[in-house]
């Protein structure tokens, strides 16, 4: 279902896949990559040490990782927020954050000790994941027609970013049509980075406006990549942050590594002034930050998508 982009032929600028990301941003928000650089034995070893985090540590040895605050660098637990949901997720998550991304050596000494190769796994992955970031920032700005300096800036900034690697475990389910893994979101950064083993669940609102979800079959050796709420805001609205979800099943776990990145956490993200033309490309979005996301985290459980559309500029004739 989802387009395909080939890094390989954005790497060497090839016009056809510079426009098949630009479509894909802007049409789907979703897309899978291929020849993207992450080697295969770094995801292989990061979804395996995650696999033996949740099923073969015992509980209490999780559970010291187990906190509320939704800042904290790693964090374990079960759903969205297992303090404050009303209603609770069949999903149990690791989160590791890495608030400025050239210092991911600093941060790896605060993740989990046990299974003991995890550090070394998740930290490689990590690293993968920032190459590929840039990789795929570099061409979305080329395409968007951010060049030069000022594209050089930008990049600088996502290399110091923040980035936010949620390891995410959906065990089999009895009641699987009672619960979803995780309910329908969008995610906050400029673009998230998707690993997930060979059992399917994610599901991507249609772009028909149908209301429709389309499964998102994995392909071995690809990796989805989602357009996040930052890069909607940044972009004016000409990329797409969708909405998605993941259901559960009754026969199988489902494990995946959603890698999220933005610039610094304290940046300010507003519309591109190259992408802003009053009146006729009038600005889409307010300024947002992430203070104000994660006030609007702390207010309103349950209500999807009203980040972003609480920063819509809407305008009235
Ligand atoms: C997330 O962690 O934000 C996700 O959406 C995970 C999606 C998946 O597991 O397929």
């Amino acid at each position: 279902v989802l387009p395909v982009v080939d890094l390989s032929g954005l790497r060497t600028r090839a016009p056809c896949e510079l426009a098949a990301l630009d479509a894909a941003c802007r049409d789907y928000g979703f897309f899978q990559v291929v020849n993207h650089g992450v080697g295969a034995d770094v995801g292989r070893g990061m979804l395996d040490v995650a696999r033996r985090f949740f099923f073969e540590l015992p509980l209490a040895e999780r559970a010291r990782y187990m906190s509320g605050d939704i800042r904290a660098a790693v964090r374990f637990g079960t759903s969205f927020n297992q303090l404050k949901d009303g209603v609770l997720s069949w999903r149990d998550f690791l989160k590791l954050l890495i608030s400025d991304s050239r210092r991911l050596a600093d941060v790896v000494p605060s993740w989990p000790s046990a299974p003991v190769d995890l550090r070394e796994a998740a930290a490689s992955y990590a690293r993968a994941c920032q190459r590929l970031f840039r990789e795929l920032m570099e061409a979305a700005l080329e395409a968007l027609g951010i060049v030069g300096r000022r594209r050089d800036e930008l990049l600088e900034e996502c290399e110091g970013g923040s980035q936010m690697m949620m390891v995410n475990c959906f065990p089999e389910c009895p009641e699987p049509e009672l619960t979803l893994g995780m309910p329908p979101h969008s995610d906050y950064g400029l673009l998230t980075i998707l690993l997930q083993d060979e059992v399917n669940g994610l599901e991507v609102m249609s772009s028909q406006g149908d209301g429709e979800w389309l499964v998102v079959e994995p392909q071995p050796g690809a990796l989805v990549v989602n357009v996040g709420d930052h890069l909607e805001i940044f972009s004016n609205g000409r990329y797409r942050s969708v909405l998605h979800r993941v259901h559960v099943n009754g026969r199988r776990a489902r494990v995946s590594v959603a890698s999220l990145h933005s610039l610094a956490a304290e940046r300010v993200i507003a519309p591109a002034a190259e992408l802003v033309d009053e009146p006729d490309k009038p600005r889409r979005y307010m300024d947002t930050d992430m203070a104000a996301f994660l006030a609007y985290l702390a207010s309103a459980e349950g209500k999807h998508k009203s980040f972003l559309h609480s920063r819509r500029i809407i305008r009235r004739r």
